[in-house]
């Protein structure tokens, strides 16, 4: 084996700067390659000019560990075992798995009965979640600010919520998070915990609480919209918006049935697949849903006609967010949104009605995804927002007015 040969090796798998080399070069000889480096430290010269940095510190342990021999391969081998093990636990941990490595989500806990949601409520979100931004938009929507108070969780380092101001370069326009304003918990956990018979279960957003009661009344999105669209009316300032209109609760059902399991959770069924067939299975599915959206949207300014319904809602929150997190994270890259003509142009129309893109951090969108998903993106690097999902981009026309007739026009609060 040449010195060429040995050095190459440590460079490509510790980044040994070139000075470190060429010091080892010096000080081994070319005939000596196997000679371990932490020998290094009997030559007075290497002591006086020696800053060692953490990759040549590695390199060194791993020359006197394994000698300047080990073919590449075992190295390799050894760290993707490990490295694999690691990350099939941790995935264990944030994505339960069926037999055949797809992801299969948790059911939610508390789901809404048929009682009236009575009490003083308070809503528990997270900016990156897009099951919480639902119910923000329908709250938005409905006038519903003052009489559901919102406490905004961040994610910590642990991947669990928690509440903090967190200041940032977005504009007032845009929500943000708070602390716990309705139980002053400084974690989510400890706001379920507080309920009656307490709770040791999964804490997640969106939650719906009974501030008299200090109750969870509901955790699951989809129940949370369809109160703040139809029962919180005495509550609130725009009640003659109806995201769910009698005649077109069966349509609602059908597409949502279609987004949910294709669209909503099947970007995370890509993201969080932890064997190649069911990622197949997921981006699949995904992207020929995508299509027939793109074909029914030619056509059609919302999923069910020229109303905006809460089956629009749920599917924006996820296309949202799509070229930011779920086309890098998630692998979901057979294409960008932006690709899609209409189904961008139908983002932008729904991100375009007033105090939509007020409730859209997408800071925050990037910060949950890659900095708390470790398993996904180890090294927690955030990439740069695409400039098609810039506000600037997505306030522009989107030219679907003509899609709808004048007077069906849905009542948005100006
Ligand atoms: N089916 C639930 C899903 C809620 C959910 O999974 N929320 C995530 C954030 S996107 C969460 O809070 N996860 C925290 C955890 O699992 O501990 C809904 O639609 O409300």
């Amino acid at each position: 084996m040449s010195l060429r040969t040995s050095t190459c090796f440590s460079n490509q798998f510790f980044d040994v700067p070139a000075a470190t080399n060429f010091r080892h070069r010096r000080l081994t000889g070319s005939h000596s390659i196997r000679r371990p480096c932490l020998m290094m430290s009997h030559d007075n010269n290497y002591h006086a000019d020696s800053k060692i940095n953490s990759s040549s510190l590695l390199s060194a342990v791993t020359n006197l560990l394994w000698g300047r021999s080990l073919p590449p391969g075992v190295l390799v081998t050894t760290v993707r075992t490990a490295w694999n093990s690691t990350w099939q636990l941790m995935m264990s941990q944030i994505a339960p798995s069926d037999s055949t490595g797809g992801y299969s989500r948790p059911a939610s806990k508390f789901r809404f009965s048929d009682s009236p949601a009575s009490g003083p409520l308070h809503l528990y979100v997270g900016l990156a979640c897009p099951w919480a931004h639902r119910t923000l938009i329908v709250r938005a929507l409905k006038g519903l600010e003052e009489a559901v108070p919102v406490s905004v969780a961040s994610p910590s380092d642990d991947g669990s919520w928690e509440f903090k101001r967190v200041s940032g370069v977005d504009t007032d326009r845009v929500i943000r998070p708070s602390l716990d304003n309705a139980n002053g918990c400084k974690t989510l956990k400890e706001v379920y915990k507080l309920r009656r018979g307490g709770y040791d279960g999964r804490s997640t957003v969106p939650m719906l609480w009974n501030k008299d009661s200090k109750d969870v009344i509901c955790n699951e999105s989809y129940d949370i919209i369809q109160i703040f669209n139809s029962r919180l009316n005495g509550l609130a300032s725009n009640p003659e918006l109806d995201l769910s209109p009698p005649e077109l609760k069966d349509k609602i059902e059908e597409w949502y049935k279609v987004i949910y399991p294709n669209v909503n959770n099947g970007v995370y069924r890509c993201g969080f697949a932890q064997s190649q067939e069911a990622y197949d299975t997921a981006v699949n599915e995904l992207f020929s849903t995508l299509d027939e959206l793109e074909d029914h949207l030619s056509n059609s300014r919302y999923l069910c006609g020229d109303r905006l319904t809460l089956v629009d809602i749920c599917l924006f929150t996820t296309l949202i967010r799509f070229d930011i997190a779920y086309n890098v994270l998630f692998k979901c890259t057979k294409k960008k949104l932006y690709e899609y003509h209409n189904l961008h142009a139908y983002m932008r129309d729904i991100y375009q009605i007033p105090k939509v893109a007020d409730t859209c951090n997408f800071q925050e969108i990037m910060d949950g995804y890659y900095k708390t998903l470790f398993p996904l993106n180890p090294g927690s690097i955030r990439p740069i927002i695409p400039s098609t999902s810039e506000h600037e981009t997505l306030c522009r026309p989107h030219g679907r007015e003509s899609l709808s007739s004048s007077s069906t026009t849905p009542m948005f609060v100006k």
